[in-house]
Order: structure tokens, then C-alpha cells, then sequence
């Protein structure tokens, strides 16, 4: 059900030599982009009428407005499982707690006597943030980027989600209620790239749009084909390919643990990935042992789980050590990573890659999935490698104030000149040389 890959013996290579020997999804973002485009471009022009041509289309909903009533969030909330809204409740106050913790304050470094740079922490404006419809209803997908948003400051949140012809063209009414939960009213029942371009260009007319400066969320390929389109244009969080969970484990590791949690991530789609890296021939056996009942007592078996396991992405990596473990780990970069070793807080201390970390046997995936306090949108692909988590960072810009005095600036003037005729900017000397009778000091 899941193939392996034998590193033992061998000396690993470095980097990105490491990196290719290991599995990975196609998820051809650039291939998606030339059918996005048009679909961007109709949106500007066209504005909500074509948001509503696209519903039709894609979602197979003839919709009369994009805009959700507000009586339909109220109506939501009310007709939710209340054990469904006691956990979602419980998974806001927990995400709250720690992003909230996550806030900066304004910074003054005093450089010189009189020269003085502040970093203030200002949030964006408006936050367009994407729910996906479909196979992926995810309601703590919603608290996950709405409350990072929130505890940052954004002042103006509108979240798209799409309609769904089983409920009566609105998006799922899960994602409606934990709307009402976090307190976010503008809901746009529009999918996929289209609502990515709603919120980039923005829309005008009685159910019109305004432009927000970012666009949050995960989705499928067309989503992320769309962020890249409008970046520049707008801030992204990231582009969100397929899921993924490694696991690093020793022989301390417990196979039905172990095999459990590579279940449950590769239950989201054909291309999540699952890879256990190990340095125990006996785990990878009993694991892989495990698999198999654990796969045929679950749900989403021939869909998703099967072809997850199956497929070029996911693996077993035979490692000769510890060591080498964590070296694959870091070249791999996972969304998740699990460490299920001995000692497991120290080895987790060393991992330098990974978008999320989960220490020991008693903190899966999934409880980061839904009630750690810990964010669940997470850099994939390997991004990992240069990204962060979506967090209250992500939705503040930090600006420099430079502040100088008279003196403070006489006292830097010669090296302000001296670099600029370096670069051959003359004036950007004279810029300085105006402000005094030039002189140079202690000459
Ligand atoms: N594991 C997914 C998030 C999610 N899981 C939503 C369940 N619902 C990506 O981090
Ligand atoms: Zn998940």
C-alpha cells in the first residue's frame, strides 16, 4: 500500500540532491494559471455577473445574489449540532489564546543620541479570506484564518465559500455558522480562482465587493493558480498545495499511532502525502502491517486514502540513524511533522524545517487539525524551508519611523555622502548637503 525508499548504508547527500530522493506531489500551479487568467479577467470586468455565470458553471447553482443574508448566518448558527458548536467553541478560545499571545508591540531603537528607528506593527486593512466547498468543508479551516486576522487587528474580514446546490446556492452551513461563531457577517457564496479575483480587483453594484488588500485561505490548485496571479497585487498566506504529514520515529514509537496518524492526513486528498522516516526496519514493518486494517475500518478508503498511500508522494524512509533521520526531515520540509522518539523533545529541538511540529505520542496532527491553539494553515511543498504558518504576523506590516535630530544627522552626513557618490547618486548626497553648510566633520 505504500512504497519504500532505502537510505540505510548509503552517505545521504546534501540539500537538494537529499531532497530529490524523496516523494513528493505534482501540483502544477503554472499549468492552472493559464485557465485562471481569463477567469481574473472576466471577474474584473464583469464584475458580479460573472461571479454569478461561474456559480452556474462550476458549482451548478443558479444564484439569484453572491452576497450571504445575514439572516441565513443567523439561521445557521441556530440549527448547528450544538456538540459541533461546544467544539468549535472550544477550538476558538484555544487558537485565540495563543495567537493573541502572538501580538508585537511597537519597538524603539535608540541608534545614536538623537537618532532614534521605531518599528510600529500596523494591520492591513481588509482580509479577503477563502472557506473551500466540496470534498473540503472544513469550519476550522474558517477559525484558523479568521482569528489570526482578528487578534492582528484587521479591521474589515469578508470570507467567500462555495455555493452549494444542495443548500439552496448558499456555501455549506457549517462554514456559515462558524462565520456567525467568529462574529464575521460579509459571506459571499462565489468559489474557487473567481473568488480570489472578487477580492483582488473587487466588485461594484447592490452585491458588489470592496477590493481587500490580502487573500487568505487554502484551496484546490485553482485557488492557489489564482493567488499567484493577483501576488504583488495583493498579500497571499501561502498557496496551499496537498496536505502532508512525516513522521520521524524510532523503534519507541507505537505502529498503531504511527499508522493512524498517516491515515488521517492522507484521508483529505489522492495527493497528501504520508511518510514515516525511520531508523527501525521493525516499525516500518509493523507499521506498514498496520496499515492495512486501520485503511479498511476508516471512510474515504478507495478515493483518497488508498491512492494518498499508494501514490509517488508518500513513502517509507529507511534511515541508518537518528541522525540521518532529521536530516531527511529538514531536506523534506513537511507541513506536519510528528516525532515519535525517544527523547522526542530534544530531536524535535533540532528540526529546522518543518511547518509545524507535533512532540511525542500524545500530540497528533489532527489535534493541531482542530484544538491545539496551534494555526493549521502551514507551508507545503516544502516551503516550509522559507515560509511560516499563517499567524497574527502575517497580517501585520511592520514600518520603520526614522527619527533624527539636527545633530544626529550632521554627525552621519559624510558616510550618507560618501555612499551615495559610491553608487553614483550625487544627489542623494545633496539631499544632506542642503539641509547644512557642508563641512566635513572632524576635518
Ligand atoms: N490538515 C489540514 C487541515 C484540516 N484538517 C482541516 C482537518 N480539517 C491542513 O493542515
Ligand atoms: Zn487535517
Amino acid at each position: 500500500m505504500i512504497s519504500r525508499i532505502d537510505l540505510r548504508g548509503d552517505t545521504l547527500p546534501e540539500g537538494g540532491a537529499l531532497r530529490d530522493l524523496l516523494p513528493r506531489a505534482e501540483f502544477d500551479v503554472e499549468a492552472a494559471l493559464e485557465k485562471v487568467r481569463p477567469i481574473c479577467e472576466d471577474v474584473h470586468h464583469r464584475g458580479t455577473a460573472a461571479l454569478i455565470e461561474y456559480a452556474e458553471r462550476f458549482d451548478g447553482v443558479r444564484l439569484e445574489r453572491v452576497r450571504v443574508p445575514a439572516e441565513a448566518l443567523k439561521e445557521a448558527l441556530e440549527q448547528l449540532d450544538p456538540q459541533v458548536r461546544a467544539a468549535l467553541e472550544e477550538s476558538i478560545r484555544r487558537a485565540r489564546t495563543v495567537h493573541r499571545a502572538q501580538r508585537r508591540t511597537a519597538h524603539t531603537t535608540q541608534v545614536v543620541p538623537g537618532g532614534s528607528v521605531t518599528e510600529k506593527w500596523v494591520p492591513v486593512d481588509r482580509v479577503g479570506l477563502y472557506a473551500p466547498g466540496g470534498r473540503s468543508v472544513y469550519p476550522s479551516s474558517v477559525i484558523m484564518n479568521v482569528v489570526p486576522a482578528q487578534e492582528a487587528g484587521v479591521g474589515s474580514i469578508a470570507l467567500a465559500s462555495p455555493p452549494q446546490a444542495d443548500f439552496g446556492g448558499l456555501p455549506h452551513p457549517t462554514i456559515l455558522a462558524a462565520c456567525a461563531l467568529l462574529g464575521v457577517d460579509e459571506v459571499y457564496a462565489v468559489g474557487g480562482a473567481q473568488a480570489v479575483a472578487m477580492f483582488a480587483y473587487g466588485t461594484t453594484g447592490p452585491d458588489g465587493c470592496a477590493p481587500a488588500n490580502m487573500v487568505t485561505g487554502p484551496g484546490n490548485v485553482w485557488v492557489a493558480a489564482a493567488k499567484r496571479y493577483f501576488t504583488g497585487r495583493i498579500g497571499i498566506d501561502t498557496e496551499a498545495g496537498p496536505t502532508e504529514i512525516a513522521v520521524l520515529a524510532d523503534d519507541t514509537a507505537d505502529p498503531v499511532h504511527v499508522a493512524a496518524d498517516l491515515i488521517s492526513q492522507a484521508e483529505h486528498d489522492p495527493l497528501a502525502a504520508a511518510v514515516l522516516v525511520t531508523d527501525s526496519l521493525a516499525l516500518a514493518e509493523a507499521v506498514e502491517k498496520e496499515l492495512e486494517p486501520q485503511v479498511a475500518a476508516t471512510k474515504h478508503i478507495e478515493d483518497r486514502i488508498k491512492p494518498a498511500l499508494a501514490g509517488r508522494q508518500s513513502a517509507i524512509v529507511l534511515v541508518g540513524s537518528l541522525e540521518d533521520g532529521l536530516k531527511v526531515v529538514d531536506a523534506y520540509g513537511a507541513e506536519h511533522l510528528e516525532i515519535q522518539t525517544a527523547d522526542a523533545a530534544a530531536v524535535a529541538d533540532r528540526v529546522r524545517n518543518a511547518g509545524a511540529i507535533f512532540v511525542g505520542p500524545w500530540a497528533p496532527v489532527s489535534l493541531g487539525d482542530y484544538c491545539a491553539g496551534s494555526n493549521h494553515v502551514l507551508p507545503t511543498g516544502g516551503c516550509a524551508c522559507h515560509s511560516s504558518g499563517l499567524s497574527v504576523q502575517s497580517f501585520l506590516r511592520g514600518i520603520h519611523i526614522v527619527d533624527y535630530t539636527r545633530d544626529a544627522l550632521a554627525e552621519v552626513t559624510h558616510h550618507v555622502v560618501t555612499l551615495a557618490e559610491a553608487e553614483d547618486l550625487p544627489a542623494h548626497g545633496a539631499a544632506l548637503k542642503a539641509r547644512f553648510e557642508w563641512k566635513v566633520p572632524n576635518a
